[in-house]
């Protein structure tokens, strides 16, 4: 017996030399160690020889196991590196040095950030300032300072998502238009202003093709001496024309905001339906893309400015329904809803 467990040795620690593979190594396995190999066989039987043997087969058996499991535990390591770098040398080999290099998908501005991009920069070629301002405000800046004080019925125009504040702190909000940024420029500059503000606005109010309860403004303010109603005219005929082309129809009719007088808004001919009417003018004929008006005097006097000197003009422009005038797109929530499908196009 004893004879046995050395050529099973010898036997088959000569055949793991000759071993190429983990499945050739895995054979063996089976062979040497498995549960109907010679060696398991061997000591199964260990329990029926005869006293004077079974002390002597059953430490060689036991210790030949041993010996087999650390060899087999050893060769597998080795044969596993093997295998890897053999892998990653096969995948260094150029096959081809003629064909085309695999394309690096490449990212771009979402559409949104395009435009306001290109409307900044009209702005910014007209005189204008680009600033920022925070999406968090004041329950002052975003009403009162604007003339519209708590229970006025203006407040109703704004659905608005409000944030809790502790007893006795100052109402929070999320802004519901730029229009706050008007104070907060007036507050820290004097005239001469000319400033452009783009940024997201919320309102508490359900969805359709042409309302989003976040969506992009662009406010602009221009405050100085002598500045006119023909001014905001000029000013956003030019920045229609430029946008749009010179054959797009503009139209100002009266609106009302509490922190101008007198107030407008302007609208563009629909450019999917040529005005006839349909989903996205909801059948008008028109998108009302601003609203507008001179700066009120009440709101200069908040911020020291003399409205006997001072005159300006403001606007507040909804971003979004300038790249659906201009593309035909007929529902604003496809910008946020994260689909490649359409956000690849532009
Ligand atoms: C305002 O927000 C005023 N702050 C604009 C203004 C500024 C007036 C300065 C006078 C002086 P209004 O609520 O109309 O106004 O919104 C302005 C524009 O935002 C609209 O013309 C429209 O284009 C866009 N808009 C309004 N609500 C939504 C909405 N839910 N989703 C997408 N765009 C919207």
């Amino acid at each position: 017996m004893l004879q046995k467990l050395a050529e099973i040795k010898s036997k088959a620690i000569d055949e793991l030399s000759n071993l190429s593979d983990l499945k050739e190594l895995e054979a063996w396995r089976v062979r040497y160690l498995g549960k109907k190999s010679e060696l398991t066989q061997i000591l199964r039987g260990v329990a029926s020889l005869p006293l004077e043997q079974r002390k002597a087969v059953g430490a060689s058996a036991n210790e030949l196991k041993a010996t087999l499991e650390r060899h087999y535990r050893e060769n597998k390591d080795t044969l596993k590196e093997r295998a890897f770098q053999d892998v990653e040398a096969a995948a260094k080999v150029v096959k081809d040095v003629s064909l085309p290099g695999r394309p690096i998908p490449l990212g771009r501005l979402h559409p949104t950030t395009q435009m306001v991009r290109e409307i900044c920069d009209i702005f910014v070629a007209l005189g204008f300032q680009v600033v920022e301002g925070p999406e968090v405000e004041w329950d002052y800046y975003n009403f009162e300072a604007l003339n519209i004080p708590p229970d006025h019925p203006a407040r109703d125009m704004f659905a608005t998502f409000w944030i809790e504040t502790e007893s006795g702190q100052r109402p929070m909000l999320l802004r519901t238009h730029t229009s706050p940024m008007q104070i907060r420029v007036m507050e820290r500059t004097r005239p001469p202003v000319r400033v452009v503000v783009p940024g997201k606005v919320y309102r508490y109010e359900a969805t359709d093709a042409t309302h989003e309860s976040m969506f992009y403004q662009i406010e602009g303010l221009a405050v100085d001496e002598h500045i006119t109603f023909s001014d905001l005219k000029g000013t956003l005929y030019n920045f229609a024309r430029r946008l749009f082309g010179e054959e797009r129809q503009v139209r100002f009719r009266c609106d009302y905001f509490p922190f101008v007088e007198p107030g407008v808004e302007m609208a563009i001919d629909c450019m999917v339906c040529g005005g006839s009417g349909c989903r996205l003018c909801s059948g008008t004929g028109w998108i009302e893309i601003l609203g507008a008006g001179m700066v009120h005097p009440d709101v200069l006097r908040r911020v020291d400015y003399d409205p006997e000197v001072y005159t300006g003009f403001a606007f507040g422009l909804g971003l979004e329904r300038i790249p659906m005038l201009r593309y035909g797109i007929d529902d604003i929530r496809l910008f946020y809803s994260n689909d490649l499908r359409f956000l690849s196009q532009f």
